[in-house]
């Protein structure tokens, strides 16, 4: 009897020991919301002006998630759960908008230039900090502006900082399916647990929500682009619902993908013409039931007659007939068609490059007003590295978004470490050069009358919601990128480092070091000097440059590299496909010439022997190699780097970490030696003397197989 007695009391002490090991270890849950304890002296100091917080006016569901979050984020990094008394001398945090200033302050405190988005943080000294803004929403942005600024070191003295969003729409872009699985997904399965919906709720989406308004996301697609037309029926529309209902505080829209046949699909009608007028009154009607039941409801994506999917072409319309008769469906409800320029036709032999320029910019000005067309960063597809969209500027009749791609379907997915924020801020601070100097991919957007931005999400259910550690940080730099388009990937970084694993200087210096070489790490050991989509089929897992015999001729690497005995690239000038000339005069003349492209651009625009002489006093055969050296010796740096943080980490994430840089570092070996096989037999060249031999020879990398890879359709 003792025993037993003895042997519950073990059991129980080791499932407590167990239960708060789980509970204070660091999983990645919390993202860069941990308010984490500051250093004593500077809690001391919180705790007493942040004693209080003050919230004057109606309760709505928006100011009360601000204060919730404060009183959150306070409790947490000061220790102290603050009061919410109705008002407070000193020790406060007031939230307040014109019509709630209190009596003592009227005529005192300037909304000027906030809009309806922005804040203002404002020290008034007497221990008294101001969040001020025009609306709840901004009061909830000042709310996590003011808890970045504390968890970032700043403090409460002196405070006056005002901010507002440069973009109307800041948007992310699920890819998610209705069975839960996320195409190009590698964080698990969809977060939308479809099947409880609309019953169950899971806490995540407020948790999601949260981190969104933390950055200003205001909008978000909740289903792949590659849609089901059942995504449309009343039982769907009703989860969509759900999500919009959890949502709707934190400032964030709803829209969904359309996919173009639904109504013929569907069995309503017998086409899907977008002129046949049983097919507008169905999409009218459609808008008419989704308001009914989302009243906010932002709009539709819509991805036609790209790769397989329906659209108004099929019926011998025009992209613009298809967008616009969506648009009047949405326009009496204030909605918008956010319609894609990623399109490429099996029956177009141009350069698949030219595609989407040829076929939208003869259509500028046709578009209606509440429809913006949705430009991917480069004219291929998210590669690690592609010069901007011909379109961007060039439709200057149209609204143009930006779309982004944070889920890292060619960049190592969540397993390599590769910080995004540079390749961002090299695309948005290009300079498009149209309509003059100085018109940069971020002023064009920021001055479109629907101006907006999209980021493929890399949303899914995994603990860390992202799949890994570091690949938060692609979720928030897109986010404050949105917000602020002309921002900067370094400072965004630093803060994410600090937010998000220690605000010791040290450890952000070299965590913002490992991120900000990253991403050009990844374009060394994948795709260096302008190549691009060497990856395998389908999956886009590793290295396939010798893949050659796939239906498409531009689903094959072999279609982007063009290399052979004679030399390696792909000529996009006036002797080979010519797509320099869709860019502006000077950026065509820049890139058509063999002697001014950017060297990271050089395979991209030309075709180049490969005993030429490069710059570098190097030839184009042995700065591959270079590049090929560089990624790999660059993650070694990376590993070496984060060894050294390893007291610094909490142990479940440094552990986490230094497992995915041991497997990038693997993978990058494996690019190099795959890629150096394969260029080293079509060209005929040994590589150079000193350089380490590929570990097996090319047929072995050829026969790899990897059915069961992530997130492939
Ligand atoms: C490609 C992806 C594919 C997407 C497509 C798109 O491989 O899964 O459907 O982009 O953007 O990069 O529509």
């Amino acid at each position: 009897m003792a025993n037993r007695t003895l042997r519950s009391l073990v059991f129980l002490l080791v499932m407590a020991a167990g239960l708060s090991a789980r509970v204070f270890a660091e999983d990645g849950y919390d993202l860069w919301l941990r308010y984490q304890p500051l250093a004593a002296p500077v809690q001391a100091e919180l705790r007493q002006a942040a004693a209080h917080i003050v919230a004057p006016g109606a309760r709505t569901p928006t100011l009360q998630a601000a204060v919730d979050e404060l009183v959150r984020g306070i409790g947490g990094l000061a220790r102290q759960v603050p009061a919410i008394p109705e008002s407070a001398e000193s020790g406060a945090i007031l939230l307040v908008k014109p019509d709630t200033l209190p009596g003592n302050l009227k005529g005192k405190v300037s909304f000027d230039g906030l809009g309806q988005e922005g804040y203002r943080l404002l020290s008034l000294g007497g221990a008294q900090t101001l969040i001020a803004a025009n609306s709840d929403i901004g009061l909830l942005y000042g709310s996590f502006a003011l808890l970045r600024h504390l968890q970032t070191g700043g403090g409460l003295q002196g405070l006056d900082i005002s901010d507002s969003p440069r973009l109307q729409r800041r948007m992310l872009n699920h890819w998610d399916n209705p069975d839960r699985t996320v195409e190009r997904g590698y964080a698990g399965q969809s977060i939308w647990d479809w099947w409880k919906l609309p019953d169950h709720l899971d806490a995540r989406y407020t948790d999601y929500a949260r981190a969104n308004a933390s950055v200003g996301i205001n909008g978000t697609v909740l289903n792949n682009v590659n849609a089901k037309a059942e995504m449309l029926t009343p039982r769907w529309i009703e989860k969509a619902a759900a999500v919009a209902d959890v949502l709707r505080p934190y400032g964030i829209r709803v829209y969904l993908s359309a996919r173009f046949s639904a109504p013929f699909e569907l069995g309503a009608t017998a086409t899907a013409d977008p002129l046949d007028p049983a097919v507008r009154d169905w999409w009218a009607k459609k808008a008419d039931e989704i308001y009914a039941t989302i009243p906010d409801f932002g709009g539709f994506l819509v991805k036609a007659n790209s790769e397989g999917q329906p659209g108004p072409q099929d019926y011998g319309r025009s992209h613009a007939d298809g967008a616009n008769m969506l648009a009047a469906a949405l326009k009496p409800h204030g909605g918008i068609v956010l319609w894609r320029a990623f399109v490429y036709s099996e029956t177009d032999a141009t350069d698949r490059a030219k595609q989407a320029y040829a076929e939208f910019k003869p259509l500028d000005g046709q578009f209606a007003d509440n429809v913006t067309v949705q430009v991917k960063n480069g004219p291929i597809d998210f590669q690690p590295r592609e010069p901007i969209h011909p379109l961007f500027g060039a439709m200057p009749e149209t609204s143009v978004t930006a779309e982004f791609q944070i889920t890292k379907e060619y960049l190592g997915f969540a397993t390599h470490l590769a910080y995004l924020g540079p390749m961002y801020e090299e695309v948005l601070k290009t300079d498009t050069f149209r309509g003059g100097e100085g018109q940069t991919v971020a002023k064009l957007l920021m001055a479109e009358p629907l101006s907006g931005i999209a980021g493929v999400a890399n949303i899914g259910s995994d603990r860390n919601w992202s799949g890994s550690h570091f690949d938060q940080a692609n979720w928030y730099t897109f986010g404050r990128l949105a917000w602020s388009p002309e921002g900067s990937a370094a400072d965004i970084a630093r803060e994410w480092a600090a937010m998000t694993f220690s605000r010791d200087r040290e450890v952000i210096d070299k965590i913002t070091g490992m991120m900000m070489a990253s991403r050009e790490a990844v374009v060394d050991y994948m795709t260096p000097m302008g190549l691009a989509h060497l990856m395998g089929t389908g999956h886009h897992y590793g290295p396939a440059p010798w893949v050659n015999d796939l239906a498409r001729p531009e689903w094959n690497p072999a279609y982007y590299h063009r290399a052979d005995a004679g030399g390696i690239g792909f000529d996009r000038t006036a002797t080979g496909s010519n797509a320099a000339v869709q860019y502006a005069a000077p950026h065509a003349a820049l890139y058509g010439n063999r002697q001014t492209v950017p060297p990271e651009l050089l395979l991209w625009f030309h075709r180049a022997g490969w005993d030429e002489a490069l710059p570098s006093g190097r030839t184009v055969w042995a700065e591959l190699v270079y590049h090929y050296d560089r990624g790999v010796a660059a993650v070694g740096t990376m590993r070496r780097t984060w060894a050294g943080l390893e007291v610094r980490v909490d142990p479940a994430r440094f552990r986490d970490v230094s497992d995915f840089l041991a497997i990038q570092e693997q993978e990058a070996i494996w690019w190099r030696d795959a890629c150096l096989a394969y260029f080293a037999a079509v060209s005929g060249r040994a590589l150079p003397p000193g350089t380490r031999l590929p570990a097996h020879p090319l047929s072995w990398y050829q026969a790899q197989q990897f059915p069961y890879a992530p997130g492939h359709p």
